[in-house]
């Protein structure tokens, strides 16, 4: 006879007490769906083992192929549905696993169990993607990189799908579909793929002025990062963070690299389409393999709530940072991630994050784009996922318990026990339960906030400063990075058929965030630009701070050479203790050496000695590596100078800003590349201890800057 459930204590509290993840939950989680199949049978999905897997069954051996074959028509009907809609946006993706661990700081701030305990490592998956272009398009190109994080916690998952830019395009989710329609490839002819540089998009962000700040985002160097261990990611919009006593506060959330940030050159990007679509990703999975993780600090800033109209922005607008000079960022964890997805479908392209899945301790704000993306993820979930049962599949599963009454539906795979798929019910003994909230293990309980308003269809007046934020971005970057900026819009807008869209932009759109930065880009295309700003006071804006250097890339170079990875040219006759002396030297930095010859055929060094290289000056082109070291040796220089690739590889990296050295004779080969060699970021030197030293620490600043107005009258 079954209890009252009425009379029974309200929640599993004993087994939520018990359950504890730590690293490795998920990982353990997954195991038992992973299939090898090492020393196994080749059989159908019913378990038949198969005995020819190479012939159809057929009438005669000339023959049509016969219905009857069940072999043959489960393995065509299974690869014949293969393929799943890609994401509307972030088709393109890469992701790995690892963890999280709070310092010991963060438990002030969010009564959340991910943020309690020092010692204690919560599982996450990471995507990393682009948005604008399909599944297979380039890594590289001008765009936008999705940050998405999935925290197994004891709690529940929690999502923080950010991006490596801290503003967005739009302020009202309404507007979506319209941005993404205008910013994905034309829908006659379905090009271009992977880029703005085309009339939709730029007709529509410059008919909309609060996409400006975004834009001058994706228009700087930060659009093509060299490695997402060198990208910051944001949660864009402001969030709530609650603490164990109930009260809530205004969070913004950081990732900060501790590789320091680096982005590519734009010429290196698009290079790279071709010579390495899969860079970002690649170099990724290769890193991971190698035992060198990706790190990444997660940072608050936080606001008190009495402290909300305190800024010359509104918190709710997510076209604004919280500059870091009015409020600090503060460090409250750190990622790892250290294992690579073991199949690409079944993790990384079958992984949804949500950002309405949350956990106690972590809220919403009133952000209308935030909003309606609590809506917009599950519902397109549903649709590329094949049903609501998306959840069960085991990269999208808590490590947290769960049990409730939602059942059936598509592919479902949990064999629900008992009678009542309702609550309340007496003949389950009430199970399962509800938890009231608490400050630790409780129901998740929403902030209570007041709301005394009128229904009403209309932007908020303090949204209506579209242009103040992206001049205290422009104001912020290097000399070089302006320079990128300003060729960045003039190589966009040239990719523009109609010439009133340019003019637009050019005249309406970008003196409203300096002045001379509309001229310079006027100035490239031939359009005259006013002398004063064109927008209205209040769409201009009131910004009381008019610098911000933490939004340079500058401010947080890496300034060592770890991770790096560097081409040493060598050909026949190359000083083979030279070699060596590089290679060990560079890996006592932290950084690789690597051998790049004319071919794969092992090289004979000057004293006899047989070099295997590990890859041809194409194959591993310049664009694809950090900086360039041309090992002496007479024939060796040679053999490289007479080679249309060898001068090509010191060609590109000098255009690239990249930190050149050259050993012993390896001077010719700059000279007959027309490298300039008495010029800062060029390390000549009789042996390799006259050149390392200054090398490494150009190569800590990730680039010659120095070099960049010059840089452009290399013809590579
Ligand atoms: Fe997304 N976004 N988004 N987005 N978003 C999706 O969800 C959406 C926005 C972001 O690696 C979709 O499962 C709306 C901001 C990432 O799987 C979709 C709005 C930010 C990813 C969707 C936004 C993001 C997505 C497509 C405006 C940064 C990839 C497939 C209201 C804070 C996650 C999917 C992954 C993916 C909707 C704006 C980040 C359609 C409606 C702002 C990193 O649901």
């Amino acid at each position: 006879m079954a209890n009252n459930p009425h009379t029974r204590p309200n929640s599993d509290e004993a087994h939520d007490k018990e359950f504890k993840t730590n690293e490795r939950s998920k990982s353990e989680n997954l195991e038992k769906y992973c299939s090898d199949a090492e020393g196994h049978d080749l059989r159908t999905n019913q378990g038949t083992r198969i005995a020819d897997n190479h012939n159809s069954l057929k009438a005669g051996e000339r023959g049509p192929t016969l219905m009857e074959d069940f072999i043959f028509r489960e393995k065509l009907n299974h690869f014949d549905n293969e393929r799943i809609p890609e994401r509307i946006v972030h088709a393109r993706g890469a992701a790995a696993h690892g963890y999280f661990q709070p310092y010991d700081n963060a438990a002030q701030y969010s009564k959340a169990g991910v943020f309690q305990d020092p010692n204690k490592k919560t599982p996450v998956f990471v995507r990393f993607s682009t948005v604008q272009g399909a599944r297979g398009s380039n890594d590289t190109v001008r765009d936008v990189r999705g940050f998405a994080t999935k925290f197994y916690t004891d709690e529940g998952n929690w999502d923080l799908v950010g991006n490596d830019m801290p503003v967005f395009f739009i302020q009202d989710a309404i507007k979506f579909p319209d941005f993404v329609h205008a910013v994905k490839p034309e829908p006659h002819n379905e090009v271009p793929q992977g880029q703005s540089a085309h009339d939709t998009f730029w007709d529509f962000v410059s008919l909309m002025p609060e996409s400006t700040h975004m834009v001058l985002w994706t228009m700087s160097d930060r659009a093509f990062p060299r490695h997402y261990r060198n990208m910051e990611g944001f949660g864009v919009h402001t969030f709530r963070l609650v603490d164990k006593q109930g009260k809530a506060r205004f969070a913004k959330f950081h990732w900060k690299p501790l590789a320091g940030t680096c982005s590519l050159i734009w010429d290196e990007a698009q290079k790279l389409w071709g010579r390495d679509p899969d860079f970002n990703r690649r170099n990724m999975w290769d890193d991971i393999e190698s035992g060198d993780f990706l790190e990444f600090e997660f940072g608050v800033q936080i606001v008190e709530e009495e402290d909300e109209h305190k800024f010359d922005f509104d918190l709710l607008d997510p076209t604004k940072i919280i500059p870091e000079e009015q409020v600090p960022v503060v460090p409250i964890g750190k990622m790892v991630l250290n294992r690579n997805p073991d199949n690409y479908f079944a993790e990384t392209e079958q992984v949804a994050f949500n950002p309405a899945n949350v956990v106690p301790g972590i809220d919403f704000t009133n952000d209308p784009l935030l909003q309606g993306r609590l809506f917009s993820y599950l519902d397109t979930q549903m649709l590329r996922l094949g049903g609501p049962n998306f959840h069960e599949i085991p990269i999208n599963q808590p490590v947290a318990p769960f049990h409730n009454n939602q059942r059936d539906s598509m592919h479902r795979q949990t064999i629900n026990k008992g009678q009542a798929s309702y609550e309340p019910n007496s003949i389950d003994d009430g199970w399962p339960r509800e938890t009231p909230p608490a400050p630790q293990n409780g129901g998740f309980e929403t902030v209570n906030e007041r709301i005394d308003a009128n229904k009403i269809r209309a932007r908020s007046p303090s949204f209506g400063d579209h242009y103040s934020q992206a001049t205290l971005f422009w104001n912020s970057q290097s000399e070089a990075e302006k320079e990128h900026i300003i060729a960045a819009y003039t190589f966009e807008l040239s990719k523009v058929e109609r010439p009133w869209i340019r003019e637009r932009v050019i005249k309406e759109i970008l003196p409203n965030i300096d002045l001379e930065l509309a001229r310079r880009v006027g100035e490239n295309h031939g359009v005259e630009t006013p002398t004063e700003k064109p927008a209205p006071a209040d769409e201009l804006g009131k910004s009381a701070q008019q610098e911000s250097p933490a939004l340079s890339l500058m401010a947080r170079l890496p300034h060592d050479i770890k991770y790096r990875k560097v081409a040493l040219l060598v050909a026949d006759g190359v000083d083979a203790d030279q070699l060596q002396s590089l290679q060990a030297k560079l890996q006592a930095e932290g950084a690789k050496g690597i051998v790049i010859a004319p071919s794969m055929a092992p090289i004979k060094a000057l004293g006899g000695q047989s070099v295997v290289p590990d890859a041809m000056l194409n194959g591993l082109p310049s664009v694809t590596l950090d900086s360039v070291v041309v090992v002496g040796g007479a024939e060796s220089v040679k053999t490289l100078s007479q080679s249309g690739l060898g001068l090509y590889y010191v060609q590109e990296a000098y255009k690239h800003l990249k930190a050149i050295a050259a050993v012993g004779e390896g001077k010719d080969l700059l000279s007959a590349a027309g490298v300039p060699t008495q010029e800062d970021g060029i390390f000549l030197g009789a042996a390799v201890d006259d050149v390392l030293t200054p090398f490494v620490e150009a190569m800590g600043q990730h680039r010659v800057w120095s070099r960049d107005s010059k840089a452009n009258s290399m013809p590579a």
